[in-house]
């Protein structure tokens, strides 16, 4: 890419966020999730323009008061927000995205409502969105698109005559065909991705079942013989087009989170946490508020564990945090409250004058508190019914310094894939194995530990997320994709660093 290509960002929210004060003014914060946090250091380094809605509800179009305000917020590279109103937030985000699509993609077809004016209004928003890309695009650009939320986007940039290239990576996880299927709208879905030149996937998995959804659901499509379809990239044939289907494991920028883990104040922080329990051996839960998250099954699982095992009764203290998230969803609100009554039932069944089992906190904590647990707690305890990747698996072990700590992983979470061979992996589903994972972390042998950690510590920093990036860039640029790496090798040619 030359210095006239810039990359266009476009992901449903804008790495900040506006709010509308009582007087009227607006204020500007920094953006939380996955995407956000992955996507930061990038354009820190390479300057480009990011297109997404900045999470205020608006009727009308944005008031040209507030574009200095995002744009000092962003500092160094380009934004440009795309405004939501009230219908378009409840029949779109809330509606097709976090209704249908959310639920579909991760296995949870009962939760899925599908409401013929949540797809007339996801075709909508996304049209808005392939708008305001139209407007801002120049022809050498680099259009990457995010996420399951925008889906139609680069399917409208076609019909607008765009020709720029353009990609699609996708954070969830991609369903099996027979999921996938019931959607009613699973043609238009489908036709839509293979109008990208590139789509990215977490997981082999993950591209070998979009693979197999083609080829019941479009048919009329080869799949490069050359390229063997559980590779890291293959091409698929449709007439004249191609379009590239890759596996590219999101990472985080473990050199930041690394050097935070060694800052004095979440020094200082793990300390004063560690004051009043010097030997409490600590469990850490980090997790959205998602039903995907499988938070209510570790719960469970920690009160079986309490229960089968007293001798670790005061020596054992469960920190769960979630995140808010979406509760305007009734599915949302429905799990707070069930992870509020089990806590209640567990500290009600065990807790003493000086003993609090599970310690909760529903908010969201600022970085370095966040980054103090992760260097100070033994256990991170990630269960995910299912998940694209999960980040916080790869930002505890790229913050646990001393090596000690132990990773408890759902067999369901992307991070699985790459973590298996050191990570405690668990079905969630399985509360018995849970309960049996917890002992054996509690009591593995310090060398072990060491050895496990270091392993983990070594694929993040590895493949970190530049690595990231700079494979998603090569696999959509690279001419002879037959000499492509696999998505296990480390790519040398770096575009960002
Ligand atoms: C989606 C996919 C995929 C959490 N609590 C706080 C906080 N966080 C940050 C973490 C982490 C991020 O939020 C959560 O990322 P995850 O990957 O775990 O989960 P999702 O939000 O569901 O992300 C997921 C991801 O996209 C990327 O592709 O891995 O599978 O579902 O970065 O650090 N940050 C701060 N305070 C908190 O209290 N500052």
């Amino acid at each position: 890419m030359d210095k006239k290509s810039h990359i266009i960002i476009v992901s449903n929210r804008l790495p900040l966020i506006l709010k509308k004060t009582e007087g009227g003014k607006i204020e500007v914060g920094k953006g939380a999730g996955g995407l956000v946090t992955a996507m930061a250091p990038v354009l820190k380094n390479r300057k480009g323009t990011w297109i997404g809605w900045p999470g205020y509800v608006q009727e009308s179009d944005i008031d040209d008061n507030m574009l200095p305000a995002i744009q000092t917020a962003a500092s160094g590279y380009s934004v440009k927000p795309v405004m939501l109103n009230s219908n378009e937030v409840k029949n779109y985000y809330e509606g097709f995205s976090n209704s249908i699509i959310w639920p579909l993609f991760h296995d949870f077809t009962d939760k899925c409502i599908f409401l013929p004016e949540y797809w007339k209004s996801y075709q909508e928003v996304n049209k808005k969105f392939a708008l305001t890309i139209y407007q801002d695009a120049n022809d050498l650009d680099f259009i990457w698109v995010h996420d399951y939320q925008l889906i139609l986007v680069g399917a409208q940039l076609r019909k607008m005559h765009i020709r720029n290239p353009i990609g699609f990576f996708l954070h969830t996880p991609f369903p099996p065909f027979d999921t996938f299927a019931r959607c009613p709208w699973r043609f238009e879905l489908l036709s839509a991705m293979l109008e990208y030149d590139i789509i990215g996937f977490h997981t082999i998995q993950n591209k070998r079942n979009f693979i197999r959804c083609v080829k019941k659901i479009i048919q009329d499509v080869q799949i490069d013989k050359k390229i063997k379809s559980n590779a890291s990239v293959s091409e698929l044939r449709l007439g004249n087009r191609k379009v590239r289907i890759g596996v590219f494991p999101i990472s985080i920028d473990y050199n930041e989170f690394f050097l935070k883990a060694w800052d004095s104040d979440v020094y200082k922080r793990a300390k004063e946490m560690r004051k009043n329990a010097p030997d409490m051996k600590i469990i850490l839960g980090v997790d959205r508020l998602d039903y995907t998250k499988g938070i209510p099954e570790k719960l469970i699982a920690f009160k079986q564990f309490l229960t089968c095992f007293p001798e670790f009764h005061k020596k054992s203290h469960f920190i769960q945090l979630v995140i808010p998230s979406r509760r305007e969803i009734s599915a949302y609100a429905d799990l707070k409250l069930q992870i509020e009554q089990l806590v209640g039932e567990i500290n009600g069944m065990f807790a003493t004058g000086d003993w609090l089992p599970v310690q909760y906190m529903f908010r969201t904590l600022d970085r370095n508190e966040l980054i103090s647990l992760y260097r100070t707690c033994e256990i991170a305890f990630i269960a995910p019914l299912k998940d694209g990747m999960n980040l916080v698996a790869k930002e505890y072990c790229a913050c646990n310094i001393d090596e000690k700590g132990v990773l408890i992983l759902s067999e369901f979470a992307g991070a699985a894939q790459q973590f298996h061979q050191d990570a405690i992996l668990v079905n969630p589903h399985d509360i018995e194995g849970m309960t049996k994972a917890i002992y054996k972390a509690f009591n593995m042998p310090l060398e072990e530990r060491n050895q496990r950690m270091r392993n983990l510590r070594e694929i993040v920093k590895n493949k970190d997320v530049f690595w990231w990036l700079n494979s998603f860039l090569n696999a959509a640029i690279e001419k002879d994709l037959s000499s492509f790496p696999q998505a296990d090798e480390y790519l040398p040619f770096n575009l960002l660093k």
